[in-house]
């Protein structure tokens, strides 16, 4: 997995930066951060909010001028311009697998999590409405339900706030479930070597078993101890310097 080229000027990771308990609050940034991290290629992070991007949602990167929104195509940017292969060794029916769990962990899971970050009154307060603590004090609280109306409209949209906070859970539930079985007693999710997709089931599991943030979908995740030592050997990996819940770690 190392590198073949390395880039002469460290390439420029565009994302949230540390917070709510985490090195990172995106789970998507941090994908891309571990990927980075992966592929021992110098980056140096620089705070940004989404409405900076060319696709309008964080991550993105600064390559040599060339600008790489979305963490699937920074990964693909890497992968081909630095000659590296995320999931090497991994046989072609492993990597379609990697890519399911990949897409359910972003297309389904994420909304379950997003839901209790964002759609718990409690806990929007707490975290995402202080994105807004540097804006002006006159539009600050516009902004903030603004926002925060942005993104229950999406959760509509999407189909996730047309259940019930129960049926939500079960499904944020089912996916857990089938993390934990397909991890199994591994180290990582395709084996004895981190791949690619670890470093996406790292940063959402890492994203809903914050203690920062208090839900019953984090009460089901703690209750999987394989997720929970996964999340802590991952966050052990990447981020050593950052402090991570002891309690989680047990
Ligand atoms: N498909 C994108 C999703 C990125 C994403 O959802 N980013 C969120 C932060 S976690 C964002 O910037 N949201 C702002 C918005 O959608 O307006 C990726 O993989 O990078």
């Amino acid at each position: 997995m190392s590198p073949r080229m390395t880039p002469s000027n460290p390439i420029k990771l565009f994302a949230f930066g540390p917070g709510f308990g985490l090195p990172e609050v995106s789970p998507f940034c941090t994908k891309t951060e571990v990927h980075l991290k992966m592929a021992g290629l110098p980056y140096r992070k620089e705070k940004a909010m989404p409405d900076m991007s060319p696709k309008g949602q964080l991550p993105y990167i600064e390559d040599r001028g060339r600008l790489i929104a979305d963490s699937h195509f920074i990964r693909a940017h890497i992968e081909k311009k630095y000659g590296v292969d995320l999931d090497e060794g991994l046989s072609a029916a492993e990597r379609a697998q990697a890519w399911a769990i990949e897409r359910m962990l972003e297309n389904h899971f994420n909304w379950a999590s997003g839901y209790a970050r964002w759609m718990i009154p409690a806990n929007f307060e707490a975290g995402p409405a202080h994105f807004f603590d540097d804006a002006p004090a006159h539009i600050r609280d516009q902004l903030r339900k603004d926002t925060l109306a942005k993104v229950a409209r999406r959760y509509f949209e999407v189909g996730m706030t047309r259940h019930s906070a129960d049926e939500i859970l079960d499904l944020g539930d089912r996916s857990l479930l089938a993390l934990s079985a397909l991890l199994g007693d591994k180290p990582y999710l395709m084996g004895e070597q981190p791949t690619g997709v670890d470093a996406t089931m790292f940063g959402m599991m890492a994203g809903i078993l914050t203690p920062f943030f208090e839900s019953p979908l984090r009460r089901r995740a703690e209750s999987y101890p394989n997720l929970v030592a996964y999340t802590d050997r991952m966050m052990r990996q990447y981020y050593p310097e950052h402090a991570w819940a002891p309690a989680l770690a047990a």
